[in-house]
């Protein structure tokens, strides 16, 4: 089986300021005491899978501030710790999986896989959201609705200076990236979206197509030559909310689990995933079973991503259950 030989490097971070609601920062905790690694090692068959804890970080630029952006000193200085500590997992010859935290880590887990390997890696960001925004179009000022636009090379030039960011070198070319399960933009991210051509594929797509050949479809515009080493950023709140009911802007008539399943494994197949985060579980929203059911349903995720085969396979035996 082709996941025996996969390693596989856990990071969390226990990160909530790329937003306003308190609870993200235990999504690691709480799919870890779930089971991760034992699961990843039982249910994937992966011998290899080494702890690297939770990166931590000091505020190396306090109050550098930016028009719009909250938090933003936290977030750069996160952000940096984040992708040094990406860039050695898969330095050390490990899929990274990274678990948030909001989707501001995006921006380190990125950046630090380009460090470790290319800047030319494709990226599939499985959301509700587009995550694009720049600070002058975000309504919001919450980072963690802004992590592409900071990576993009076609956005360079809609940034003021970023304080305390020169080491965010590597950038993404936007041709590189697809989105699965978009259904909430604001207005200047979908024009972004349609003047630069990215691939997006929204829940019309997959309701009329399938998932199966919306995620081939995916596959084919962010990396035609099939080559390239395959960054998965999944945002738990692309699963509709009867699935996912614990994250901090969940959006109706979203990603059944199976869905969200079956593009993890397509993933899996290709065997080029290079890295994978798993962001915006929010253990303090919800009830007890609205919790167990959203850590359940990441766990699916995971596990998927590294190989766990869900079909039915032939019995060994062709006994009956003998008669009494
Ligand atoms: N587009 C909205 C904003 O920029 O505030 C909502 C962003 C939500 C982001 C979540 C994590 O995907
Ligand atoms: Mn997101
Ligand atoms: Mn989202
Ligand atoms: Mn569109």
């Amino acid at each position: 089986r082709l996941s025996g030989s996969i390693k596989v490097g856990v990071l969390d971070v226990p990160f909530e300021k790329g937003q306003d609601k308190s609870g993200v920062e235990i999504g690691p905790k709480s799919i870890r005491e779930a089971g991760l690694i034992q699961k990843l090692i039982e249910c994937c068959g992966i011998k290899d899978v080494k702890d690297y804890g939770e990166v931590k970080y000091l505020n190396n630029c306090v109050n550098a501030q930016v028009l719009n952006m909250k938090h933003y000193d936290d977030v750069i200085s996160c952000s940096r710790e984040l992708s040094d500590q990406v860039e050695k997992v898969i330095r050390d010859g490990r899929i990274c999986l990274t678990l948030g935290g909001d989707h501001s880590i995006g921006i380190g887990t990125i950046h630090g896989h380009m460090k470790a390997k290319t800047e030319d890696l494709a990226v599939l960001w499985v959301d509700a959201h587009a995550d694009l925004n720049t600070n002058r179009s975000s309504q919001s000022g919450n980072i963690h609705g802004m992590p592409l636009a900071v990576l993009a090379k076609e956005l360079d030039y809609y940034w003021p200076p970023l304080p305390g960011a020169d080491w965010l070198k590597c950038k993404l070319s936007l041709r590189n990236l697809a989105y699965i399960g978009l259904r909430s933009l604001d207005p200047y991210e979908h024009v972004i979206m349609h003047n630069l051509g990215i691939a997006h594929f929204d829940m019309f797509d997959i309701q009329r197509y399938g998932i199966d050949a919306v995620v081939s479809a995916a596959l084919d515009k962010m990396d035609p030559d099939h080559n390239k080493p395959i960054h998965v950023s999944f945002d738990i709140d692309s699963l509709d909310p009867l699935e996912a009911p614990s994250t901090g802007t969940p959006v109706r008539g979203g990603l059944l689990l199976r869905e969200g399943i079956h593009i993890m494994t397509a993933i899996y197949k290709t065997g080029r995933l290079g890295a994978l985060d798993l962001v915006e579980v929010n253990p303090k929203i919800g009830n007890q079973s609205d919790v167990d059911r959203t850590v359940t349903a990441a766990m699916h995720i995971i596990l998927a991503a590294f190989g766990q085969n869900r079909r039915l396979v032939k019995p060994e035996s062709n006994d009956l259950i003998p008669p009494n």
